[in-house]
């Protein structure tokens, strides 16, 4: 299996990332949380997934086959699924205290360094 940037991966060099998330602020308060996406690529569709980290520093389930996170077992808690290049979307979500991960599943960019870790705080 080739997850080499994947989270909890213990030799993740994320500098060598091709694809990435950013998020801003990086850590918020519990409650409602607006998450405005944009796909800043050119040419590829992106999405953005919101993961709920039951055991932070775990790997995420992975189906090799699809070269995908298996979402629905990660902990999906909303995505803005399939942003074209150059589009916006917005997710409304209510989230309790933890640690997130924010990911693209689309086929292989979760392994290229397409997620980012986000907090929410009590
Ligand atoms: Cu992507």
């Amino acid at each position: 299996m080739a997850i080499g940037l994947a989270y909890a991966t213990p030799s993740a060099d994320t500098a060598k990332a091709t694809m990435g998330i950013k998020v801003s602020p990086p850590e918020v308060k519990a409650g409602n949380v607006t998450f405005n996406v944009k796909n800043d690529s050119k040419d590829r569709v992106h999405e953005m997934i919101v993961i709920y980290l039951a055991n932070p520093g775990r790997q995420l389930p992975y189906i090799n086959a699809q070269n995908r996170v298996d979402e629905d077992k990660a902990g999906d808690k909303g995505e803005v699924s399939d942003l074209k290049p150059g589009a916006s979307g917005t997710l409304r979500v209510n989230l309790k205290a933890g640690k997130y991960l924010l990911i693209c599943n689309q086929s292989g960019h979760y392994a290229a360094g397409m997620w980012t870790e986000f907090t929410v705080d009590p």
